[in-house]
Parts: C-alpha cells; structure tokens; sequence
C-alpha cells in the first residue's frame, strides 16, 4: 500500500516534470504574422510567455526584405517578457522576422515569421537606424580560416619541439 502510493507520487511526477521544465512560448509577434502594415519606422516586439535570460550573446532579431537581404535594424532590447528591435521599412513585399532568444530555462530557443509591407505614402527610409552588428558569412569564413592557421602553426611547433627534445643517437662507428 505505502509503495503503491510512493509508485504513485513518483509516477505523478514524471508526469507533471515535462509541463515545469518546458521552453518558453513566443504569445505575441508585432507586426503580427501574415498582417500588413504601412511603410516607416518599424517596431518589432517580440511577448514570451516569460521574463528572458540576458545571457551571453542572448537575443537576435533579423528581419529580411523581400530581395533577401538583411534589413538594418536595432539590437534586440530585452525588458521582462519583451525582446524588441528597431527598424525602418520602405520596400514593399513580404519581410521576414527570425529571433533567437533565451528562455527563462536557460535554453536558447528560436522561430521565424513573416509579415508584408505595402508602401502608400511613398515613404523613403531615412536612414536612421543604427544597425546591430551581425556576423556576416565572410566573416565567419575569417574566423574559420584564423582557427586553421593558429591550428597549423600549434601543430608545426609541436613538430619543432619534438625534434629539439628527441634523443639523439650516438654516432656509430666511433
Ligand atoms: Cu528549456
């Protein structure tokens, strides 16, 4: 009986620690996905369903127009449940949204959406907006390229050491 009811706790447990230990949800996406909204400054904020972490390289938020270029916009600022970005918009079409955030669980967890853009005013974007910093894929190919370089001359210094300390053998025939 003490066991079943031991069984029983354990079992209700393991059932319930899926529910306690899950990510975050995104509840709100602004412009909201597949809505339209008018050319000009462009907030886009991001409502979790809890306050998020600001850890490490913590949040990104990338908006891409329509010819799949990254758009300028703000780093993501972090209040509370929020994660928002600036940005200014003048091409219209379909512009993309991807995040990156850090749920209040630690993990990283991330999503994309898109909305579109219709320009009736003829608005021109100023320019305003400094953009974050974003890793481009050179770079990256940099970074990779410097990792190897600094790998090799390790390697090739190992070699030196190993054939500065190697014992040497005695001459035969002496
Ligand atoms: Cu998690």
């Amino acid at each position: 009986m003490k066991l079943n009811l031991i069984s029983l706790t354990l079992l209700a447990s393991m059932a319930l620690a899926p529910t306690a230990w899950a990510h975050d949800q995104v509840i709100s996406q602004s412009p909201a996905p597949d809505s339209t909204s008018e050319a000009g400054p462009i907030e886009i904020k991001l409502e979790f369903s809890n306050d998020l972490l600001e850890i490490g390289s913590g949040a990104e938020i990338i908006v891409t127009a329509p010819d799949g270029s990254i758009v300028p916009a703000s780093c993501a600022r972090l209040e509370g449940t929020f994660a928002t970005s600036n940005t200014e918009l003048d091409q219209p079409g379909s512009y993309s949204v991807a995040w990156r955030v850090v749920s209040s669980d630690g993990h990283p967890i991330e999503g994309s959406y898109s909305f579109d853009l219709v320009n009736e005013s003829g608005y021109v974007n100023s320019g305003s907006i400094e953009p974050c910093l974003i890793a481009t894929s050179s770079e990256a190919e940099q970074d990779s390229g410097n990792y190897w370089l600094l790998f090799g001359s390790l390697g090739l210094a190992a070699v030196g050491l190993f054939f500065y300390l190697r014992p040497r053998k005695p001459r035969s025939g002496n």
